[in-house]
């Protein structure tokens, strides 16, 4: 791991602490990213177009999708990179920006507050997601 790639890490940790502040103040207690269901302030992903196959409910960024496979949807053993072809938003806040490269990097595509994309635009190669934050974490790949 070089220098570049730890500055990396330990801003997306922030961030994530920061949204998670965010959200805490406002959303049911209940609320679990990864348990299977959509819920307020999260982002699910889907394997196949028009909210097909499996699922997977995300509730801050992630870097990487190497470790993820999906929740719902009856397939908790298939991958989720390189595998998204549509996304529903649950977030009314903030917008979510999805990049077929891990680590925010690569060509982007940025989903609307609260909406739902039947079909995505670079089907089967989103690799990380990153919320805009405005700007509280001045983590620029997330303040947009
Ligand atoms: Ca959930
Ligand atoms: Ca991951």
């Amino acid at each position: 791991m070089n220098t570049s790639m730890k500055h990396v890490l330990r801003a997306s940790g922030i961030m994530t602490a920061t949204v998670a502040m965010v959200v805490g103040m406002s959303s049911s207690a209940s609320a679990a990213q990864f348990n299977g269901i959509c819920e307020t302030k999260e982002v699910c992903i889907y394997q196949n177009t028009y909210l097909g196959g499996g699922w997977i409910d995300h509730q801050y960024a992630d870097p990487n999708y190497i470790n993820n496979t999906y929740t719902g949807g009856g397939v908790p053993d298939v991958g989720t990179n390189d595998r998204t072809s549509s996304i529903d938003s649950w977030d009314t806040n903030w917008k979510v920006r999805f990049f077929t490269n891990s680590y925010y990097g690569g060509s982007r595509q940025t989903v609307a507050e609260y909406a739902r994309l039947n079909t995505v635009e670079y089907n089967d190669a989103y690799s990380s997601h990153c919320w805009n934050d405005g700007g509280v974490s001045g983590y620029s790949q997330c303040d947009f």
